[in-house]
């Protein structure tokens, strides 16, 4: 059994910050997929035995079930001493664009992604406002990122991880991100971290069994 188990799935785009953080820092690691689709994450036994707030990621190890992409990825950092911040105002940057991720970003992104590719629910109000607000908030990277190569200046950390968690499923929010120049030339830079891979190569979209 690998030394670290995270329950997921390739369509969570929250999970896919911890995968990558795995991956990237080279960590005994496996995926176990969670049948989010059918309601597992809203079932006692699942909120009772991984979560009891009822979501993925979870990342399972040592008898410890940690939880929120943002604690996971800070509990990471003091495990691997890779990719996170050198001083307390670093500190306080990654928290920052992580907390406005987890607010103004991921958040978003994966619920307009959800309501047009999965659901399939067509343009409705609800897609308009967020899309609105997605593009709202990509500018306001955007702009930031004219100066910065990655999140907090000029290093990788897991703020980064955090803020591009929906943004390599191309095609699926119905936001063309080239209309965010910085922002796809800092995915180009993160593409670059040795290791990265795909949320779909990283995380099963399906039981094993299913896809054996
Ligand atoms: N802030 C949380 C968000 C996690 C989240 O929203 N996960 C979704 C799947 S991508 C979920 O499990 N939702 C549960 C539900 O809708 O019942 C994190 O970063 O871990």
């Amino acid at each position: 059994m690998a030394e670290y188990t995270l329950h997921c799935m390739a369509e969570s785009g929250h999970s896919y910050k911890v995968a990558l953080m795995l991956q990237l820092c080279g960590a005994d690691w496996s995926p176990r997929w969670v049948d989010f689709f059918n309601g597992e994450t809203r079932t006692d036994a699942f909120r009772d035995t991984y979560n009891e707030l009822g979501e993925v990621p979870v990342l399972e190890t040592d008898g410890q079930m940690l939880t929120q992409s943002g604690v996971i990825l800070d509990w990471l950092v003091e495990r691997f001493d890779q990719y996170g911040w050198d001083t307390e105002a670093e500190r306080r940057e990654v928290l920052r664009w992580t907390l406005f991720d987890n607010h103004k970003i991921s958040s978003q992104l994966g619920v307009l992604r959800f309501l047009r590719t999965i659901a399939k629910t067509g343009e409705t109000e609800t897609t308009k406002w967020l899309d609105g607000r997605c593009r709202s908030a990509l500018s306001i990277l955007d702009k930031h990122l004219a100066s910065n190569a990655f999140a907090i200046g000029n290093k990788p950390t897991i703020a980064d991880f955090s803020v591009c968690g929906y943004m390599f499923y191309e095609g699926e929010t119905g936001i063309d991100l080239n209309d965010y120049k910085n922002v796809t030339s800092w995915l180009e830079r993160i593409k670059a971290l040795p290791g990265w891979d795909h949320p779909n190569n990283l995380m099963p979209s399906k039981a094993p069994t299913e896809a054996a």
